[in-house]
């Protein structure tokens, strides 16, 4: 299997599931620098040119949140994944697409209207709202995790990884101070050998 990476982007999480299962994986590290990314041979396995795809055998995959619910289904056997079916796999997938199309779209519209965006198109109005959202939404998942280790009790999964890396980048920008219960599971994440490993270079 090969996974196209780049450091401290959405690849990240897919290295991170890649390690916590334990399994061999080739790192293609593309250059941002040259954009690389943007070349034709790339744009043929990612139409975006965006991070992270994956090529397993004859299979191209991207979106962090599929390649991450492929593999974690593909090794079943490291219990990863709640069976299908069962109320757990209801809770992970929720989780999971909370992560993904709620939380993080919170989060990314704080970043833009503060960092990302050139400023004069910046507007200060829009990163209070996303403020606001953000908000509501990390008391959401701060509750989910009252009282719990992982999303799902003391069964690690790969919805963890998915909306915990999430979770974890939101405490690397500031935006958890007010969420103790938050910042120690993004604490708790960060430090899991395999979510070391993916960040070691
Ligand atoms: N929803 C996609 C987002 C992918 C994405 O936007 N990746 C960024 C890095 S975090 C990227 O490659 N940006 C460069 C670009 O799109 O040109 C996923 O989760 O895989």
């Amino acid at each position: 299997m090969k996974l196209y990476y780049v450091p401290k982007t959405r690849a990240g999480r897919v290295r991170w599931l890649l390690e916590e299962l334990a399994v061999p994986y080739e790192l293609a590290r593309l250059d941002i620098g040259t954009r690389e990314h943007k070349q034709p041979e790339y744009l043929a396995i990612h139409p975006h040119g965006a991070v992270p795809a994956l090529v397993d055998g004859e299979t191209t995959l991207f979106e962090s949140a599929a390649i991450c619910l492929y593999l974690a289904d593909k090794y079943a056997e490291k219990g990863l994944a709640p069976a299908p079916g069962t109320p757990d796999r209801g809770r992970y997938y929720q989780w999971i697409v909370y992560g993904v199309v709620t939380f993080e779209p919170a989060m990314t519209k704080i970043v833009a209207e503060t960092k990302e965006l050139p400023e004069a198109e910046r507007a200060a109005a829009m990163a209070d709202r996303g403020r606001t959202t953000f908000a509501e939404y990390s008391g959401v998942v701060e509750r989910a995790i009252d009282g719990r280790t992982w999303l799902l009790g003391e069964q690690f999964s790969a919805a963890d990884v998915i909306l915990g890396a999430i979770v974890v980048w939101a405490r690397s920008l500031g935006l958890l101070v007010d969420r103790p219960g938050l910042s120690a599971y993004a604490k708790r994440l960060s430090d899991r050998p395999a979510s070391k490993r993916a960040r070691a270079d």
